[in-house]
């Protein structure tokens, strides 16, 4: 095929991902993470038979609904102590599953398409949400340089992701997400609040009856 075919106004046969600007400097760049579904989700399988997905407390004494796991040299944790970054899995006390290739680098071609370069995260957080579970509006503060972009993949059932402003109270855009899906977060956007509607139950042919999404951070 031409070079020039992949810019014609009828790609049907191989599409240039879309990308949809939802913030100054987030886009969501649809499908994008399609061609390495399976090697992700083999990935979280693998990374969880390691460090099991579990419910986490907030500081306020709240259990998230959502389950989670990581993997990479740092792994979002929350308990009644406070939010944080931490080397070791808290149910085991070892160290969190190393980060499958196929992750860190999807986050990086991500970033770089969005625009940031010489992303490598250190830290993926893999949250997991079955029916009904949910993300309350939140900023994500807990890394040490908000510089550095987020980068997250959806896989699984679709959706309802919130995007707000820098106050809790702004108005917030709501954004389907489906499976293969990145959205990359930086620059003037990074300290937006966001979170996930309740899942609606429905069934995703490869995944089965649940999301998974995954969060690609430069944590430490
Ligand atoms: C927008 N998880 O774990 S990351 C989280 O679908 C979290 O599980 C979402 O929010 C989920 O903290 C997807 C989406 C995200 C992350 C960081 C952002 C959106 C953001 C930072 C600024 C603005
Ligand atoms: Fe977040």
């Amino acid at each position: 095929m031409h070079t020039a075919d992949l810019f014609a106004d009828d790609n049907t046969a191989s599409p240039l991902p879309e990308r949809v600007e939802l913030g100054a400097q987030s886009v969501l760049l649809r499908g994008f993470a399609l061609p390495v579904a399976d090697g992700l989700l083999s990935a979280v399988a693998s990374v969880s038979a390691g460090a099991p997905f579990r419910q986490m407390v907030t500081p306020g004494g709240y259990t998230m609904s959502v389950t989670l796991t990581n993997c990479g040299a740092l792994g979002w944790i929350t308990d009644r102590r406070g939010y944080r970054y931490a080397r070791q899995d808290p149910l085991t006390g070892a160290a969190w599953p190393p980060m499958p290739d196929v992750i860190r680098d999807l986050g990086r071609a991500a970033a770089r398409a969005a625009g940031f370069d010489g992303f490598d995260a250190d830290a993926c957080l893999i949250n997991r949400y079955l029916p009904g579970t949910k993300m309350s509006l939140h900023q994500d503060k807990d890394e040490r340089d908000m510089r550095q972009p987020i980068v997250s993949v959806s896989l699984g059932i679709p959706a309802i992701f919130q995007f707000g402003g820098l106050q809790r109270s702004d108005p917030t855009q709501r954004v389907p997400l489906i499976h293969g899906d990145v959205v990359v977060w930086g620059g003037v956007d990074r300290l937006r609040f966001h979170g996930v509607l309740p899942v609606k139950t429905a069934h995703h042919p490869i995944v089965g009856d649940e999301r998974l999404n995954i969060t690609l951070r430069m944590a430490g």
